[in-house]
């Protein structure tokens, strides 16, 4: 009898201990996406001449990644697989011109955990690739002209110092405009405007910009940061490729952009309009955090900033993303997540962008759907030295996959060719090991993370490394219709 009276007084107390724990407010999200931005960042020292004290700012407020690594070296796939939770080689995503919402339906991604989960889901400017949207997963988002994309070249004019628009396909041109003439200070207000407003649910906001991707076409007072005659080129070794398989030598296309770069002496001047886009983009993420900073939210929002790929600006004679080198594949991520991560810390483990949805369905107590395939990094976020035992793949085309793990990048091509890497000796990758028997044994060891199934690509074989300016470049693949 006793005992039955002291379990209904243990009930009455703890009810509301319950009821309260249920009700304590689940953590916000703001989401940052960044288009086509490397390493080059203040926080991961890759590049001393970058200025991005908005970013360095934030890093500092909580975990960066010093070796993430993204699922595809390409805008499309890369951003498909991020936000449904299923690699390159499952879904058969790879090129900017497959069509993901043919195979990767509705209940799947990444928003839709977090709207079952009660969450207002909001979000402005490219988190996915911008040819293939689909907008019914949002709760909101905003509307632009010129069907979305934010690299019009609308209202924009060239500076008295512009030259011309660029040399090829690599296209850049200081401009005489404001900050507030490009779509992606726009697209920056639109989050701080939901930063502002009063929120009955908790919100998974986010924002994606398109700087620094091409055409570097932003105000001339951000190239004036990086005067030409001090620009310093990236580390380059004139016969690097000598060492690089065919299959590798094919993804470089020496004598397309690089050829042309070089041809026309004006390697410096595009180092400098990609530094200056990028200078350009951490100036609107210092405005959105500002907002945050300012807003009822600052404590109990997560941020996670990420760079959806890498990019060569003429390494191994290479220009832009379509490779697996380590250039190609590296992002900068920070992580701020209240209660977990610790102000300053650097996380060494590689990783790739498979972490990110899991973590946060973790981090937010929402249940991680069972289709996805990375795992959660909250160890990592607790503490960066936790055991870390997967590599980062990163997978280009059908059937080419990089696996990084400490020390080493492993590049293995459809056709067998092969690239191994020792990154402490060689943190260029200037000397391909994969020949040298010595190695065998380390190859075999890492060929083990290589899938054993690689889905088809769903466009037919044709992709070739299209662009991507937002309206999804040449549509070659033969994409079923979209839902
Ligand atoms: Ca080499």
């Amino acid at each position: 009898m006793r005992s039955l009276r002291l379990l209904v007084l243990a009930a009455a107390f703890v009810a509301p201990l319950l009821a309260r724990a249920t009700d304590a407010p689940r953590p916000n999200v703001l989401f940052i996406a960044i288009d086509d931005l490397r390493d080059w960042v203040g926080f991961l020292q890759k590049n001393p001449q970058t200025r991005t004290p908005n970013m360095d700012r934030l890093a500092k407020l909580g975990t960066i990644f010093t070796r993430a690594y993204c699922a595809a070296p390409v805008c499309n796939p890369s951003r498909a697989a991020l936000m449904s939770g299923l690699r390159p080689f499952t879904t058969g995503v790879y090129e900017n011109n497959n069509d993901w919402r043919t195979v990767i339906p509705p209940e799947l991604p990444l928003t839709t955990a977090f709207r079952n989960a009660g969450y207002w889901v909001g979000g402005s400017g490219k988190i996915y690739h911008e040819a293939y949207v689909r907008r019914s997963e949002w709760d909101d988002y905003l509307a632009r002209e010129g069907g979305g994309n934010g690299n019009s070249q609308k209202g924009l004019k060239p500076s008295a110092k512009a030259k011309d628009d660029g040399v090829g396909g690599i296209k850049f041109q200081p401009l005489d405009n404001e900050d507030n003439a490009l779509p992606d200070y726009q697209i920056t207000d639109w989050g701080i405007e939901q930063l502002g407003k009063k929120h009955d649910k908790p919100f998974f906001l986010a924002v994606g910009l398109h700087k620094p991707h091409l055409p570097w076409n932003v105000p001339q007072k951000y190239y004036d940061l990086f005067p030409v005659d001090q620009i310093v080129l990236p580390p380059y070794l004139a016969n690097d490729l000598d060492d690089v398989p065919p299959s590798g030598v094919k993804m470089a296309k020496p004598n397309g952009d690089h050829a042309a770069i070089v041809k026309s002496g004006r390697w410096k001047e595009a180092v400098q309009a990609y530094l200056a886009s990028i200078a350009y983009t951490d100036m609107n993420i210092g405005r959105l955090l500002d907002a945050l900073d300012k807003s009822a939210y600052r404590a109990n929002t997560i941020i996670c900033l990420w760079g959806d790929h890498g990019w060569h600006l003429g390494e191994k004679d290479h220009w832009r993303k379509f490779a697996l080198w380590e250039e190609a594949t590296r992002a900068p991520l920070i992580w701020i997540a209240p209660g977990v991560t610790k102000p300053g810390t650097v996380c060494d483990r590689p990783i790739d962008f498979m972490t990110i949805y899991p973590t946060l369905t973790d981090l937010c107590g929402i249940p991680t759907p069972k289709h996805v395939e990375g795992s959660s990094i909250r160890a990592l976020l607790a503490d960066p030295k936790s055991a870390w035992t997967q590599p980062a793949v990163t997978t280009y085309k059908f059937k080419n996959h990089a696996v990084r793990v400490e020390g080493w990048r492993y590049i293995r091509y459809e056709n067998g060719d092969e690239e191994l890497y020792n990154e402490v000796a060689d943190p260029n990758e200037w000397k391909n090991l994969a020949k040298d028997p010595a190695f065998a044994a380390k190859k075999a060891e890492l060929a083990k993370f290589l899938p054993d199934h690689d889905h088809a690509d769903i466009g037919g074989r044709e992709g070739a490394g299209a662009e991507d300016f937002g309206g999804g470049g040449k549509k070659k693949g033969k994409n079923k219709k979209a839902p």
